[in-house]
C-alpha cells in the first residue's frame, strides 16, 4: 500500500527526481561494497535472492547479466541500469498497445455484425425482432 502511494505519487506529480532517486536506491541494493557499480559476483547473488522471492518465475524473466552491462566490462552503472529500465519500461507499453489494439478489434467486429444485422432490418423494430425476437 506504501509503496504504491509512492509509485502513484512520483508519476501523477511527473516528478522526475524522486523517480531517478527510487532507481537509484534499487540500483543500490545489489551494491555490497558501495563502490556504485555492480559486479557479476553482486549481480549473481542479487538474482539468486530476487528468485527466492519469486519462486514461481520462468527462466525468460530471470534479469540477464548481459542486458545490463552494455559495454560489456564486467560492471553495471547507473547509466547502464537506467538504459536497461527504459528498455523493459517501452516493451511492457508494447505489450499494452498490443492488449489494447485486440481489444479494439473485438469492438469492431461487434459493430460490423450489429451493421450487417441492420442492412437485413426494414426498421428499428424488425432490427430489434432480430437480435431478441
Ligand atoms: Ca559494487
Ligand atoms: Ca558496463
Amino acid at each position: 500500500m506504501e509503496l504504491w502511494f509512492i509509485v502513484s505519487n512520483s508519476v501523477v506529480f511527473g516528478c522526475v527526481q524522486e523517480a531517478l532517486q527510487r532507481d537509484y536506491d534499487e540500483f543500490k541494493q545489489p551494491d555490497i561494497d558501495g563502490d556504485d557499480m555492480i559486479s557479476r559476483a553482486e549481480f549473481n547473488l542479487y538474482v539468486q535472492n530476487y528468485l527466492k522471492n519469486y519462486p514461481g518465475l520462468s527462466p525468460d524473466d530471470y534479469p540477464k547479466w548481459e542486458d545490463f552491462d552494455k559495454d560489456g566490462d564486467g560492471f553495471i552503472t547507473f547509466a547502464e541500469y537506467e538504459q536497461q529500465m527504459a528498455i523493459q519500461m517501452s516493451s511492457e507499453k508494447e505489450k499494452q498497445k498490443y492488449s489494447r489494439s485486440t481489444t479494439n478489434d473485438y469492438k469492431i467486429a461487434g459493430l460490423t455484425n450489429l451493421l450487417r444485422e441492420t442492412q437485413y432490418a426494414d426498421n428499428f423494430d424488425d432490427l430489434f425482432e432480430n437480435f431478441f425476437g
